[in-house]
This record gives structure tokens, sequence and C-alpha cells, in this order.
């Protein structure tokens, strides 16, 4: 088996130099998933991984734009389409400097497995730009994602792509983004997920992810006889999926102690509790300002620049930030400190070494493309409502996402039995690639 791995990896190696994100995204599954299809007649010799790591359509484009002191900006495009088996492209865009070829295909890819457990009919995409929005006026934003949008809406539609949001892409970009596209095509289709509740966005799209981690941390907690109540958590990154995944442990009765950003962490001995996070959504939403200015409002907390959240105490730990931000040094460390669980907000957050070490010590670890799955869902449930041309309450969407996430947690369980241990990454792979694989037999060799 360790052969056959070792071949196929080779030849993805072979034809994807350079892609390191992209390689550690498809050793994941290869690890897991090859052994499934050697045991599985039906798949066996149809090269059916082979076909899903290779994009079935990759558009790079320029975007050139002009700043508030009217010099020509230049930053490169992406859509990456990976895989339409089960359903039109769907995934989100990234406008961060670190955008590059490997990063966008290893999300796409992680997004086909994820989509295909949400339950719902998506294929995998991604897409973004090496812009940073950071720093940047209103103004200026509004120039590049007309410009981004100016090339990349001949790709898209709501049949063919939807994009969503993703690091530096929040409501602001995907209202920008929408007016272009819906004036270039002079038509109002749910085309982009993450809308405005007022101009066809879904209530909880917002919260989806971060509630989606928590809920999934939550039923693995449960499934071992545990549970949130009560459990100190430290968060990193204080984004869209942070902060949500921060009230939702709130909601729980559990304690956050920290948030972060690429400046350094925050840690709040006494917990952010819902004032203090709704301080921070201010601070971080409304005013674009970073982390470190909560001590102006509570001074008793303490920033710590250029470190990590790991090395605080805890008992869960919740990556929300970016892929590779917690490493086997910082494991070694949650595992000291005696942490039960990790649940992935963000995509491939923890380094192969450190998943290793969580797993040879009895963490709970749950993969991203399960437990941060609740974002995409909400935006299948988006869809849908587009479609109907209705919206469904608050409630109706909390339930539907609770439910979801449950399904993929019983996913887990059915595809991650392990010598009477549940592992989470086999579970998750194998249950996604199956759905995507199964519609890839029936529609033949496209
Ligand atoms: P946001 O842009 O809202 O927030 C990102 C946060 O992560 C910020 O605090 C940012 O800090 C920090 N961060 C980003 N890059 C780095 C870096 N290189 N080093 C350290 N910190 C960094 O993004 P989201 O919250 O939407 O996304 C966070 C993660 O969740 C990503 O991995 C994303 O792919 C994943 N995800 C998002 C979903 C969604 O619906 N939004 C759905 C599923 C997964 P700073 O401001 O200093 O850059
Ligand atoms: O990584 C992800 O799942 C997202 N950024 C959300 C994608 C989406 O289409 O809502």
């Amino acid at each position: 088996m360790e052969k056959i791995i070792q071949q196929f990896l080779a030849l993805v190696e072979s034809r994807n130099q350079n892609e390191p994100e992209f390689l550690q995204a498809v050793t994941e599954v290869a690890e897991t998933v090859l052994p499934y299809i050697v045991q599985h007649d039906i798949y066996y010799g149809q090269n059916i991984l082979l076909r899903m790591v290779e994009p079935e359509r990759v558009v790079s484009f320029r975007v050139a734009w002009i700043d508030d002191q009217e010099k020509i900006q230049v930053n490169r495009g992406y859509r990456i389409e990976m895989n339409s088996a089960i359903g039109p492209y769907k995934g989100g865009l990234r406008f961060h400097p670190s955008v590059n070829l490997s990063v966008l295909k290893f999300l796409a890819f992680e997004q086909i497995f994820k989509n295909s457990l949400t339950t719902l009919p998506m294929g995998g995409g991604k897409g973004g730009s090496d812009f940073d929005p950071k720093g940047k006026s209103d103004t200026e934003v509004m120039r590049f994602c007309q410009s981004f949008m100016t090339e990349l809406f001949r790709h898209i539609g709501p049949n063919r792509d939807i994009p969503a949001g993703d690091i530096g892409v929040g409501s602001r970009e995907i209202g920008y983004l929408f007016g272009q596209y819906k004036r270039l095509k002079n038509e109002f289709t749910g085309v982009l997920t993450g809308k405005g509740v007022s101009w066809g966005g879904s209530l909880i799209r917002p919260e989806a992810t971060g509630y989606g981690v928590v809920y999934f941390t939550e039923n693995m907690l449960n499934h071992h006889k545990d549970s949130i109540d009560g459990k100190t958590v430290v968060i990193s990154g204080s984004g869209n999926v942070a902060q949500f995944a921060a009230e939702k442990c709130n909601h729980l009765g559990a304690k956050v102690v920290t948030l972060s950003d690429s400046s350094g962490y925050l840690h709040d001995k006494d917990g952010i509790n819902e004032e203090k996070l709704a301080h921070i959504m201010h601070l971080k939403n409304v005013e674009r300002k970073r982390l470190s200015a909560y001590l102006e409002k509570y001074p008793k907390a303490s920033f710590f620049p250029g470190k990590r959240v790991w090395e605080v105490p805890c008992d869960i730990a919740l990556p929300c930030a970016t892929q590779n931000e917690l490493e086997i040094g910082d494991a070694r460390t949650l595992v000291a400190n005696n942490c039960k669980a990790i649940g992935e907000g963000a995509n491939m957050p923890c380094t192969p070494e450190a998943i290793t070490h969580f797993k040879s010590n009895g963490v709970f670890y749950a993969p991203g493309k399960a437990s941060n799955a609740g974002g995409v869902a909400v935006s299948g449930l988006e869809m849908a409502q587009n479609s109907l041309r209705y919206n469904w309450t608050r409630e109706q969407v909390d339930d539907k996402l609770k439910d979801i996430m449950s399904d993929i947690h019983s996913s887990c369980l059915h595809f991650g039995e392990e010598k009477g241990n549940i592992n989470y990454v086999k579970g998750a792979n194998i249950a996604g690639f199956v759905k995507v694989a199964d519609a890839m037999l029936a529609q033949g060799v496209v």
C-alpha cells in the first residue's frame, strides 16, 4: 500500500512543482483514501483520485486598478474550478498577499470533499487575489473589486460557479463584487453567497462557519461523553470565523481566553464575554483596527506581539486564522498543557506533524473540511433560498446548520472507525470522496 501511495504522490508532485500547500492537502487525502480505493473494486483502476487532483479549469488574470494617489496598481486574480461532479463549483475568494496558485489549489481541493460532506449539491472551487485589503480605503477596495469582477464575471454564474468570502473578503467586498456582476450581466441572481440580507443573503451566513465549528466540536465531545460547557477555549484569528466561534463558545458556557491577528495574540484571563466580544467586532469590522486596540478599553488583558495563542493553557483549541498556523512545537505545548480537543475553523491550520502528535496522544482532532463546513453549508442554503425567492428565519437556518454539522459528524463516525477509536481525518476524507467518486463514475470519463 505504501508503494502505491508513494507512486501516486510522486506523479502528483512531478506535475505540480513548487506547490507545497497543494501537495500537503493531496498527501493527507491520498494516505486515507487510496487504501479505501484499493479495497473497493468499483473504484479501483479508475484513476479517480488522479482525476480529482487535476482542476477541471484554472483561470488566472490581470487585475489593474487605480489607487487613491492615482497610481496604477496591478494584482493577479484567479479562479480554480476544481470539480463539478455533484454540483456547480462553489467556494470562497481570498484576498491576501500570500495568495498564489498552490494556496488556492489546496483550498479548492479541500473544498471538493467539504462540499460533498455538507450533503448539498455543490462542486469544489476557490479563487482570489494577492491584493491586500488591509490599509486600503473603501473606494480603493471598491475599484479593485470592480476590476476583479470585470474579468471574473465571464467565468461564473448561479448555475456554473458561485464564489463567496474567505480571508480578506467579507460583506463589504461581496457587496462591491455583486454590484459589478449585476451591472455587467444586467441580472439579479444568486451568483455570490454571503450577500446582505436585504439583497438576497441568508440569515446566519455570517455566523455559520464559527457556529458550525463549535457545533461540530460539541458533537465530537458529546460522542466521547464530554461537552464544551465550563471549558477554557483558546481561539486564534479575530476575523469572521474566530469571532462567531467565540460567540457560540460563550453561548454554550465555555470561557474564551484568547484571540489573535498576524501581529500577535490577546490574552484575557477573565474571558472574552459577550460585551467584550461586541467591542472586538466593532473594532475589527467597523473601525477596521488591529486587535491590540482592545487594551485601550480593557487594560487588564495582555497583548503578546509576534506570539501564538497555543502557549496559553486550555481544554479546547480552535485554530481559526490560516493554514499551517499550528506546528509541532505548538502541538507539544498543547498536549503538555492537557488540551483535550482541536476543532479546525481555518483550512489546514495544523501541520501534518502536529496532527500526528495529537492523534498519538489521544487528543480529539476535527479536520477543517468537516468542522468548518458550516460556512459553505449555509452558502448552499443561501443558494436554495435564492432559487425559491424566499427567506428562512434565523431559527430555521440555524436548525438546518446544526443538523448538517451533526450529519457530517455521523459520516465521520461511519467511515472513520479505527480499532475502536474514531479517526476523523479518515472519516471525513472517505465520506467526502465516496459521493463525488460515485457521481464521476456515473458521468463517464470527462
Ligand atoms: P478573515 O479575513 O475574516 O480573518 C482572518 C484572520 O486570520 C484575521 O484575524 C487575520 O489577521 C488572521 N490571519 C490571516 N492570515 C494570517 C497569517 N498569515 N498569519 C497570522 N494570522 C493570519 O477570514 P476568515 O475568518 O473568513 O477565515 C479564517 C480561516 O477560516 C481561513 O483559513 C479560511 O479559509 C477559513 N474558512 C473561512 C470560512 C468563511 O466562511 N469565512 C469558511 C471555512 C473556512 P490579520 O487581520 O492580522 O491578517
Ligand atoms: O473555505 C470555505 O469553505 C469558505 N471560505 C466558504 C465558501 C463558501 O462558498 O461559502
